[in-house]
């Protein structure tokens, strides 16, 4: 008891940098230790997977990167941490959307190293583009409520977060097309396989974006 309670003093509380205006919150996060949480008002080359752009203007999203140790499915585990916190009917499309309303809502993006992961996430506040959907929250409430969730599932174990996953799915259940370069794969996502990749008509599919038809 004694030692549990001096180990949950004893911890060492998660350093968080706020700035102003960055390039990306994950460039700043990328030099900084696990633990380590960046909070931006304002990227001016915010990006998505791919080399994709993230626009928001200033101080109108939460716009945060958390420095943590690898995971497999980091992604899905965020993605997961990210609902939860937005809470209000917001749902996750395969592999790193948020959506409320159908519309996209904010988004995940993880950028690894065999030492550390640096997650990205994104969530539209006061704008969004056209087509695209935002939370009414305010950004302070909402970094506390996700500091918390992705404490908790960063370090769930595995099947926890697949099971979370798909209760939160938007996308198992619906026929789908996956755009990866040059191909498209078209049919049913029929459920996640275990390091988080989308299973269509029985098929694995491990990257791509994927379309609801
Ligand atoms: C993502 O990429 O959805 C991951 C977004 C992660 C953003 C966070 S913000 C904090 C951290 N720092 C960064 O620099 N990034 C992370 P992807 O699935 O590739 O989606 C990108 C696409 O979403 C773009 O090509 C646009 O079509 C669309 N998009 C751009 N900005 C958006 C916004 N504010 N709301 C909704 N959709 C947007």
């Amino acid at each position: 008891m004694l030692l549990l309670a001096y180990r949950r003093v004893g911890q060492p509380s998660p350093k968080v940098v706020r700035r102003k205006s960055v390039s990306s919150t994950q460039d700043v996060a990328r030099a900084l230790p696990i633990g380590s949480i960046v909070v931006a008002d304002h990227q001016t080359a915010g990006r998505g997977r791919l080399d994709r752009t993230w626009e928001s203007p200033p101080r109108t999203a939460l716009l945060v990167s958390f420095v943590l140790p690898p995971n497999p499915i980091l992604s899905l585990a965020a993605g997961v941490a990210a609902a939860e916190a937005c809470g209000g009917g917001v749902r996750l499309k395969w592999p790193n959307d948020l959506l409320l309303g159908g519309g996209k809502v904010g988004g995940v993006l993880v950028e690894a190293t065999p030492d550390k992961a640096v997650c990205g996430i994104g969530i539209n506040l006061t704008w969004a583009p056209r087509g695209a959907a935002r939370l009414n929250q305010g950004r302070n409430q909402l970094l506390e409520k996700l500091r918390i969730e992705v404490n908790r599932w960063a370090s769930a174990p595995a099947d926890d977060v697949l099971a979370r996953w798909r209760e939160l799915s938007d996308t198992l259940g619906r026929r789908v097309r996956v755009e990866q370069s040059g191909t498209a794969i078209e049919g049913t996502a029929e459920d996640i396989g275990p390091l988080g990749e989308l299973i269509v008509d029985g098929r694995p599919v491990t990257y791509g974006s994927v379309i609801h038809l």
